[in-house]
């Protein structure tokens, strides 16, 4: 089992030779983010910075999860592509309840009204045409102001000032929603900024749960035991308690915030401002009330932008495991041979789905399930079974010489998250009766050669 605390982790980490100390000094303005580019880019390692030029006492860790070794180790598996979606497959819809304790280390610093200070803190600029220093926490938590159940996800925050920050999000995700159902009882949302929480918190915080399922108890299922959890000190929310620092805040309520641009897991500029691809309407203003932290605190940062970066990496498995458990409603899980969201769609956007074809409108109906399905996916590809999902020539290929673009392709209108205003699929695989001369082609006897 993994240590339960987040610095515990990085010591795990470092006896896998996983993680690298960096003393040279660094600026948080594009230098630590630039070291966490070149190892995301470079298999590793992770990184701790403990010179962090302006900020005394203060230690940034990054790329925790910036690689398919790194995310290995932390879903306590192998880095093969199978084995990581399993992991998510098995946990996603398994739950243990996280457990109240008394207090914790992250109460080890408690900093209340006045003295909160956000600008004191390390946060980096990452990204060339960012706005400023972005809070990206490993967990953003609230709770629902009727069913009292939480909500875990990841969601950008611009600081705004020394108590005010952007709450990057709006309806329809979960925490939009409970910002909403609290406006609407008058009240602004308490919201608590998580960084540093233990890995298995952040992996499940991007678990596609429905609204109404706590994500902190998938998170005991990755652990194998509860989460423990301690109380905020302002808001009526519960953290983890061996968590490095939490920032607590209340939204404002009726606040229309611009942020941004910022660079978004997609790899490209988003915000709420002209220019920037528009998402997050309804964000918000969140009044910081509270910040409390471990001694001598380690702050988390998330790497974003083109993809492949640890943003990407959390997010690919785990809405995988969502898709798959839709495309099972339509298809026989042994009739699909892989899926998978492309490194190169930012682990989000694009999905290959190779399967076992026993009639011909299938293709089709899993393209318009899957893109109905209320995921961010925004474009499907369906493939037979011998493409393999994993290798891009392949699926190029199939792609290239097995679609015929007049009845192929599907478009249907994009609920959400407007870029284009579509999503669309495409119907790669051979017709039933056709494959003589479309199958691959192949030399035989290649298993056979000893000779090299
Ligand atoms: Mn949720």
């Amino acid at each position: 089992m993994l240590p339960k605390d987040f610095r515990g982790y990085l010591d795990y980490l470092e006896a896998q030779g996983k993680l690298l100390r960096v003393e040279k000094e660094v600026d948080v303005k594009h230098e630590i983010a630039a070291g966490i580019r070149k190892i995301s880019d470079n298999d590793g390692p992770a990184l701790l910075f403990e010179n962090i030029k302006g900020y005394p006492g203060w230690r940034v860790a990054g790329g925790l999860y910036a690689t398919k070794k790194l995310m290995a180790l932390a879903l306590e598996t192998e880095a093969d592509e199978e084995k990581l979606l399993q992991r998510y497959i098995d946990c996603q819809d398994r739950r243990v309840k996280p457990k109240l304790v008394p207090t914790g280390p992250v109460k080890e610093i408690v900093i209340k009204g006045e003295d909160v200070d956000l600008t004191s803190m390390p946060f980096l600029t990452y990204c060339e045409k960012d706005a400023g220093p972005y809070i990206i926490g490993s967990a953003e938590i609230a709770k629902h102001p009727e069913t009292g159940i939480q909500n875990v996800c990841i969601i950008r925050g611009m600081v705004l000032g020394r108590n005010k920050k952007v709450l990057g999000t709006g309806p329809p995700s979960h925490l939009g929603l409970i910002v909403l159902a609290s406006e609407q009882r008058g009240n602004g949302a308490g919201v608590a900024t998580v960084l540093g929480a233990p890995p298995e918190l952040t992996l499940a915080s991007q678990v596609k749960a429905p609204m109404g399922v706590d994500e902190t108890e998938i998170a005991g299922a990755f652990r194998g035991e509860p989460v423990e959890m301690v109380k905020c000190e302002t808001i009526d929310v519960e953290v983890p308690a061996h968590a490095e620092i939490i920032i607590e805040g209340v939204t404002v309520p009726g606040t229309s915030v611009s942020d941004g641009p910022f660079a978004e897991w997609h790899g490209d500029y988003r915000g709420i401002l002209p220019g920037t691809v528009p998402v997050a309407v309804g964000a918000r203003v969140v009044r910081v009330t509270a910040i409390t932290m471990r001694k001598n605190p380690i702050l988390q940062a998330l790497a974003c932008g083109m993809p492949m970066t640890e943003t990407q990496w959390l997010k690919k498995w785990a809405v995988t495991a969502a898709l798959y458990r839709e495309a099972i409603k339509l298809v026989p899980p042994e009739d699909i041979r892989g899926i998978n969201l492309t490194e190169g769609g930012a682990g989000g956007d694009n999905l290959v789905i190779s399967i076992r074809k026993r009639a011909e409108n299938q293709p089709k109906n899993i393209i318009n399930h899957l893109l109905a399905s209320g995921f961010n996916v925004v474009n499907v590809i369906v493939v037979d079974d011998d493409i393999d999902v994993y290798n891009a020539v392949d699926v190029e290929w199939a792609w290239a010489h097995r679609v015929d673009p007049e009845s192929d392709i599907i478009v249907i209108p994009r609920p959400s998250g407007i870029r284009h205003g579509k999503k669309w699929g495409m119907d790669a695989t051979m017709p039933i009766n056709d494959r003589e001369w479309q199958s691959k082609a192949r030399v035989p006897g290649v298993d056979k050669v000893d000779y090299v």
